[in-house]
């Protein structure tokens, strides 16, 4: 099967999480708005399925069609992803437990947005610059470890041990944990310069994906794209100021 992803073109974003997924599974798939350019491919499905009867229709990308399948919702498309594609633990106890760890991942990945978007994701960071510094403040001393020691101790408390949250082998969940990880030294490298003798095993965990080699190979490739102040982990110097 040749899967689409719909997602914004320019940016990592939360289209990243499924990318690292197909890239590891080494499905084929097309990055529809990046060939098709700035957006339109994912403004031409939203048109298409508003236009339709059933009922599929997706609040907002990344939106992955498989065949005549529209799925939306990152933790959602990567738990179909994962269970076709070995990316999920087989028992249903532990595929669970997996899309827990992934949930809770997204609500990281929500916290992380709301450091420069606050007060609304319609407006621009430049209009709510006051805010997001109180917010990132709060997150940085807060949030960041409280989630940071969580996942930790999950991997520390995995009874089947090695470098993975769930199980014995590596799945979606280890995947989406790399992208935070790296996104977050992007966006606050001197609190996760500190931070990290704190957290060895996410550090293991990091490098242990990023040794993989598909994904080794995908992010030396140009389908990787750089971060940058328009996705969610943007690193605005005055947000970490002082620190
Ligand atoms: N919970 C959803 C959030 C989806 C979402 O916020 N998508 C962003 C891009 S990362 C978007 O384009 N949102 C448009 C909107 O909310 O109006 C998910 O994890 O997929």
């Amino acid at each position: 099967m040749r899967y689409e992803l719909y997602y914004w073109p320019t940016i990592q974003g939360r289209g990243e999480f499924i990318r690292l997924a197909l890239e590891e599974a080494g499905c084929e798939y097309e990055d529809v708005a990046r060939r098709t350019g700035r957006g339109s491919g994912v403004h031409r499905l939203m048109r298409m399925l508003a236009g339709r009867d059933a009922g599929d229709l997706p609040f907002a990308p990344p939106i992955l069609k498989a065949g005549p399948r529209v799925l939306a919702q990152t933790a959602n498309i990567l738990y179909f992803l994962g269970t076709r594609h070995g990316l999920a633990p087989r028992q249903e106890r532990l595929r669970l437990w997996t899309q827990q760890l992934q949930l809770t991942i997204g609500d990281f990945v929500d916290e992380v947005h709301d450091t420069h978007h606050p007060i609304a994701s319609g407006l621009y960071y430049e209009e709510q610059k006051p805010e997001a510094r109180r917010r990132t403040r709060n997150f940085l001393d807060d949030r960041l470890p409280k989630y940071l020691d969580y996942f930790e101790r999950v991997l520390a408390r995995n009874p089947r041990g090695g470098n993975w949250l769930a199980g014995a082998r590596m799945t979606y969940a280890d995947l989406s944990m790399f992208q935070v990880l790296v996104g977050l030294g992007y966006a606050f490298p001197t609190t996760m310069r500190r931070a990290g003798p704190r957290y060895r095993r996410l550090e293991a965990l990091r490098r242990a994906v990023e040794a993989r080699p598909r994904i080794h190979a995908y992010l030396q490739s140009d389908r990787r794209l750089p971060f940058s102040e328009e996705g969610i982990f943007r690193h605005y110097r005055q947000l970490e100021a002082g620190r």
